[in-house]
């Protein structure tokens, strides 16, 4: 499904990777410092970031299941350019309301242009183009592009930069209950895309911001480092009813009133009275959270000024109903990391680790064991990244892979020598097995099985 193909398997001594011994002393952040010094980003300028290949892999795995799960949904995938004209920015209001978060850039000709902070009037625009009547209705289109807001202050890396990646979806309807259902399916959609990547994220009423409209909902991944203070209703830490419902609008208007109608709130929606009054004391949460994804519904905010007008089924003409929904895609491998480390380093959800198996071949005596066992791994589809250095010793190489957090480590050489079999640990509980070398894959296969529980993958 995803346009790339990423290489199942790479070897340490020639890779690409410039891993940091130095905690990097301006992070603050633990997913700042873990990603600098895991060699996943390195810093261009204020805000904006390189994606080094083991970072470029996470984001594009992230990227991949947030794409499975748009097309689930019945959304189609288009790419807008990142500079887009002033003028349609005029017609819609925003051009001066944005104010100094948007880059804006003259052309040679000197016309205005500016780096897109988002699309609504672009696809509107598109739509008004194309769409004429209620017959082509419901519509959701959406795309995965890089957006530039120039924030005052950039910060924590890939968290808080200037240009970061988003998948920003549109939704066009005849009438505002059509509207709210495609808002309704994208909710449902974003729990299950979350509980994909293998983080917990939370609904929460929310302001409508520079975007508008009359309702929003900011979904906050838990995590103690979040910047914004949440409270919430402990029952929405169990949402897996809210998952099983497939297309069905009327299933997924019950789902979003009942997760809608729990409390859960960030500090600037908070108020105390409220939650006392709907929580009780023994379901209430105060914790931290990042938010990752925000869905608007806006009516005709932007169809309205862009002209973007359909022919419904009683004949006259009508402004489309519009919504937009965004997941911080660059973000959220930071925010990943934010839920998901420990005092070592970086302890990946299998389903966006970019490698599934650290091998590591400790002594030259059981070289010829390694290479046989990663070529094992790789014919039988395991990204594998292979630690085949002879030069390093048994410790950095052990502490390197602790920090780059692949979700299963394979030991070649020292302990497993005298057992004559590989070592295997688990990165996350740290649980170790030796497993003679013709039972490595059945035995990694079974311990995947075992943890694909979750109804999506
Ligand atoms: C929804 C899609 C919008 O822009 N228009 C199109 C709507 N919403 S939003 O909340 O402003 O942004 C969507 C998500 O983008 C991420 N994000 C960021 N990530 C990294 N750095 C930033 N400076 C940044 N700003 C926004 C967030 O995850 C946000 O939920």
């Amino acid at each position: 499904m995803s346009p790339y193909e990423l290489k199942t398997g790479v070897r340490r001594s020639s890779y690409f990777l410039p891993t940091l011994r130095e905690t990097p002393a301006d992070a603050t952040l633990v997913s700042h410092r873990l990603m600098l010094r895991g060699g996943l980003i390195r810093q261009a300028s204020a805000g904006l970031y390189n994606w080094l290949p083991l970072g470029f892999r996470v984001l594009k795995k992230i990227e991949r299941i947030v794409r499975q799960e748009q097309d689930r949904i019945g959304a189609h995938e288009c790419l807008m350019p990142t500079i887009q004209s002033a003028d349609l920015w005029r017609q819609s209001g925003r051009y001066e309301d944005y104010g100094k978060e948007m880059l804006r850039i003259t052309d040679r000709h000197d016309r205005a242009l500016l780096y897109g902070p988002t699309n609504e009037e672009a696809i509107t625009s598109i739509f008004a183009e194309t769409i004429k009547t209620y017959k082509e209705l419901p519509q959701l289109l959406y795309h995965i592009q890089w957006k530039f807001r120039d924030e005052v202050r950039p910060r924590f890396g890939v968290m808080r930069a200037r240009e970061f990646y988003m998948k920003d979806a549109y939704s066009f309807d005849c009438d505002k209950q059509g509207g709210i259902d495609s808002y309704n399916s994208m909710f449902i959609s974003y729990l299950r895309t979350f509980q994909r990547l293998g983080v917990q994220a939370i609904p929460m009423r929310a302001d409508t911001g520079p975007i508008g409209g009359e309702s929003s909902h900011e979904f906050v991944i838990i995590a103690e480092t979040g910047e914004s203070t949440i409270y919430l209703d402990s029952s929405l830490l169990d949402m897996r009813w809210a998952l099983a419902a497939q297309d069905d609008r009327k299933k997924y208007r019950e789902m979003v009133s009942r997760a809608t109608s729990l409390y859960a709130a960030t500090s600037d929606e908070h108020t105390p009275l409220q939650f006392d009054k709907q929580v009780p004391r023994s379901r209430q949460i105060k914790t931290h959270g990042i938010e990752v994804g925000h869905v608007f519904f806006f009516g005709d905010k932007y169809s309205k000024p862009l002209d973007a007008k359909i022919k419904a089924a009683s004949g006259e003409e009508v402004f489309v109903q519009m919504g937009s929904y965004g997941i911080g895609i660059s973000r959220l491998v930071a925010a990943i990391i934010e839920s998901s480390h420990d005092d070592r380093g970086i302890v990946w959800p299998k389903s966006v680790a970019p490698f599934k198996v650290g091998l590591i071949c400790l002594d030259t005596g059981k070289y010829k064991v390694s290479e046989e066992l990663y070529a094992l791994l790789c014919n039988n589809g395991f990204e594998t990244l292979y630690d085949d250095r002879f030069d390093v010793r048994a410790g950095v190489k052990f502490a390197e892979m602790d920090l780059l957090g692949l979700p299963i480590q394979l030991i070649v050489g020292g302990k497993s020598a005298t057992s004559g079999s590989i070592e295997f640990k688990e990165r996350k509980s740290d649980e170790r097995h030796f497993v003679p070398l013709e039972q490595v894959i059945p035995f990694i296969r079974k311990q995947s099985t075992a943890d694909s529980v979750t109804i999506f993958d």
